[in-house]
């Protein structure tokens, strides 16, 4: 069993595990870590919890899989006492949900918050990691657990001129604690994606006008979202755990009433009935209409054509109703949830700029100016999206095995073995790393399963006389390979978006996350009844 005394040392604090990030991912590891009776402490850049939750305060944010479902499910006692408010609780219920996490099972203690994680080395001859802070201090660790989360770096896209920009420029992902009052003000907003579509509607309503810069379109579902029926949560409480099991063979790991028909085997009567069932309930639920949705180009331009007969129904005008149409496959970006998003655009005070006609040339001093004409702003709101998925990992430099570099290993895109760790790296860990199922999923689920895996390896390490682990390279080739074969089977590939890391200007094209909780959970748990198959396991031996 490790030390459970943090060793002192001129080297700074020495810890059983760093985990880096206190988000939902960070915070559960912590919890985990404690409870097996070791030394872990959390380095967040951030002052509090909540990760996603504590950085993203937009107008209208929350979450847009049911509360009752993104929550964790590690602790029967909390997920009963626990009441949410709405089938989507905002930002600010869940944070609160995540600071009450943090102090009901003992965490603050061991969390160093405004403190970010620069550095990370293996030392071989050691078998440690040297973990450089921002503050200059460094700690050691037998493990690093990397729960930085797939959503937490904003992107910065490159436009001319933005630094030249008088008024204030906003982004999604890093807004005010303190709010902002657009009052009165004329905004300009870059991007239609989830955070944009959310905000748009919203900020309509309180700016003077709205200026929306859009590249692509983006399809979304009505959310429907409303108080909670304390009879249907009387209901999933009664039966929480069961529940649970059974999203768990879902294929995004949600309850989303997945179908196993195809959309080509019904009529289109009762297609429409489906499609319209779902439409009038709202939610992701839509993309599980029918089983053949995400893999076949012509059941999914069934869903298609009915997503744009709904735009054409909401949006007065038709030209601007074809413009908020996409001409991608439904699902391939990430769909979206919207309250009165296509509906926004008939206001008068609510302007579309379709950028792929009139490309963005600069931002000047006072506007945003395309090809064809400029556009006179106040303040201007980044809904721009964030480098995902490997942005936060790779903003660490970290330098395993004989020092190779992290961000050297995955410049062609990441490698990684199940999305957990990564060859060359002994005792680094990734919470829903690139690999796994993590975007593609409900993400606390996805996050839980991760955590208690790592947990239980490192019990399992200590309990065995183990001193390291290491993911073997022809495994992880292995299963990057067959992450990719899985996505070329679906229509993923087929469009420009973040799971490829194509929003980020030079990013390698790389389709990141793994398609299928079900398979991925069963991989998982091959892998630990093979004795740790695909990984190296080092025996403690005296240096
Ligand atoms: P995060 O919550 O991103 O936390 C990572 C933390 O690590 C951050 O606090 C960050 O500051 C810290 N960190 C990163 N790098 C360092 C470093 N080097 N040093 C120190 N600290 C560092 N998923 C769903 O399944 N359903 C939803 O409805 C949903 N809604 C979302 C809405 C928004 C607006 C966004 C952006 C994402 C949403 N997601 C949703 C995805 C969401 O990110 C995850 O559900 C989940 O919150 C991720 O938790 P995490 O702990 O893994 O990462
Ligand atoms: O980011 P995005 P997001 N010039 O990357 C555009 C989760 N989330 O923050 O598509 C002009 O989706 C870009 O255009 P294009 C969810 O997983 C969930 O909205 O690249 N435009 C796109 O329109 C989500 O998917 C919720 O052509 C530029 C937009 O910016 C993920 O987080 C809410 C540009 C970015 O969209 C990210 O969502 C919020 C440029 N140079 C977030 N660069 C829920 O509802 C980028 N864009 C739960």
């Amino acid at each position: 069993m490790a030390e459970t005394q943090i060793q002192q040392s001129d080297a700074g604090s020495s810890y059983d595990a760093v985990i880096v990030g206190a988000g939902f991912a960070g915070l559960y590891m912590l919890h985990r870590l404690k409870r097996q009776g070791l030394q872990a402490r959390i380095f967040e850049a951030g002052s509090g919890v909540g990760g996603t939750w504590f950085w993203n305060r937009y107008p209208g944010a929350r979450c847009d899989i049911p509360s009752v479902e993104y929550s964790y499910q590690f602790s029967d006692e909390l997920q009963q006492e626990w009441e949410w408010s709405e089938k989507y609780a905002t930002q600010a219920e869940i944070l609160k949900y995540a600071n009450h996490v943090a102090e009901r099972f003992d965490l603050f203690g061991d969390i160093q918050f405004n403190t970010k994680v620069e550095q990370s080395a293996y030392d071989d001859e050691q078998r440690l990691w040297r973990v450089t802070l921002s503050n200059a201090e460094q700690v050691t660790a037998q493990y690093v657990i990397m729960a930085t989360g797939c959503l937490s770096v904003p992107n910065f896209p490159k436009i001319k001129g933005l630094e030249d920009f008088s008024g204030n420029v906003y982004h999604t992902g890093l807004w005010p604690h303190e709010g902002v009052d657009l009052t009165g003000k004329r905004v300009g907003v870059i991007g239609t994606g989830s955070s944009a579509i959310q905000s748009i509607p919203i900020i309509a309503d309180q700016a003077q006008s709205v200026t929306v810069f859009q590249r692509t379109p983006n399809y979304s579902v009505p959310a429907r979202n409303a108080p909670l029926d304390p009879e249907f949560v009387a209901d999933i409480k009664s039966r929480y755990q069961e529940y649970r099991a059974q999203n768990w063979q879902r294929g995004f790991g949600a309850d989303f009433r997945d179908s196993e028909r195809s959309a080509l085997e019904v009529s289109e009567a009762e297609r429409e009935a489906e499609y319209e069932e779902r439409w009038a309930k709202g939610g992701l639920a839509f993309l599980a209409a029918f089983a053949d949705l995400p893999f076949d180009d012509a059941a999914n331009a069934t869903a298609r054509d009915f997503i744009a007969a709904k735009i054409a129904d909401a949006v007065d005008d038709p030209e601007l109703a074809k413009k908020l149409t996409p001409d991608t496959p439904v699902g391939c970006k990430r769909l979206c949830v919207d309250t009165n998003y296509y509906q926004t655009f008939n206001r008068d005070d609510v302007t579309l700029v379709d950028l792929r006609e009139h490309p963005l040339q600069a931002v000047t001093a006072t506007s945003v100016k395309t090809a064809s004409a400029e556009y006179e702003v106040d303040c201007l709101i980044l809904a721009t999206g964030f480098d995902a998925m490997t942005g936060a990992v790779t903003q660490v430099d970290i330098r395993g095995s004989g020092g190779q570099s992290l961000q050297d290993k995955w410049q062609e895109g990441p490698r990684a073995y199940l999305g957990l760790a990564t060859a060359g790296f002994p005792n680094l860990f990734l919470i829903t790393g690139p690999g796994s199922p993590s975007v593609l999923s409900n993400m606390l689920p996805s996050i839980e399963q991760h955590v208690e895996w790592v947990s239980d390896c490192i019990a399992y390490l200590n309990g065995h006389q183990f001193a390291a682990i290491e993911a073997q390279a022809d495994a992880e080739d292995a299963w990057v390979e067959h992450v990719n074969e899985t996505a070329e089977l679906s229509i993923y590939p087929n469009c420009n978006s973040w799971y490829l890391g194509a929003n980020v200007e030079g990013k390698k094209r790389v389709f990141m996350p793994y398609l299928g909780v079900p398979p991925y959970v069963e991989k998982c748990r091959e892998v630990v009844a093979n004795n740790y198959e695909g990984f190296s396991l080092v025996q403690l031996s005296p240096h």
